[in-house]
């Protein structure tokens, strides 16, 4: 069972799990608008993935005997005026949501919760995961400048990414 205080910490991750994925969409038809078709086809496979951890989530309050709150999301706020800006605020926005889940399983320890805080482990990964891939698409995006080829090149690359990094088990 789970205490009132994790179960609404866990609710509140749902809520910006849901958001992130409004974000990824956001950025997905933009750039899909733009032209940028590997950049797309990327963003809408981050949406759905952050999809994935919401439900994960919800799954998990709803088994551990609590209730899932499913709250109205955010239209999400972007400055969309070129790509490198696109991927830069990804950036920011996975290290807010890393923020997040360290705040959640702190709040785990408080309340000697270890089988939240166990399951929360699959999240600090991820989250470590996606903070390197954001940082090694913007060293590659650095390198390619104001080069028209080599932003094709990538773009073309992006429409199959996948991590680089190795999930540390
Ligand atoms: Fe849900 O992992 Fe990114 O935000």
């Amino acid at each position: 069972m789970l205490s009132q205080t994790i179960q609404a910490a866990l609710n509140g991750q749902i809520s910006v799990e849901g958001n992130s994925s409004q974000i990824y969409l956001a950025m997905a038809s933009w750039a899909e608008v733009q032209g940028f078709e590997g950049i797309s086809t990327f963003m809408y496979a981050q949406s759905d993935e952050e999809r994935m951890h919401m439900l994960k989530l919800v799954k998990y309050v709803n088994q551990r005997g609590g209730e899932a709150k499913i709250s109205a999301t955010v239209e999400p706020v972007l400055d969309l005026s070129n790509y490198k800006v696109l991927f830069k605020q990804l950036l920011i926005h996975e290290e807010k949501v890393s923020q997040s889940i360290n705040e959640l399983v702190g709040i785990t320890l408080d309340e000697r919760d270890y089988a939240t805080h166990n399951f929360l482990q699959w999240y600090v990964s991820e989250q470590i995961e996606e903070e390197a891939n954001a940082r090694y698409i913007l060293d590659k995006i650095n390198l390619i400048g104001d080069d028209k080829g080599g932003l094709y090149l990538f773009d073309n690359e992006m429409k199959n990414f996948t991590s680089q990094i190795p999930t540390p088990q």
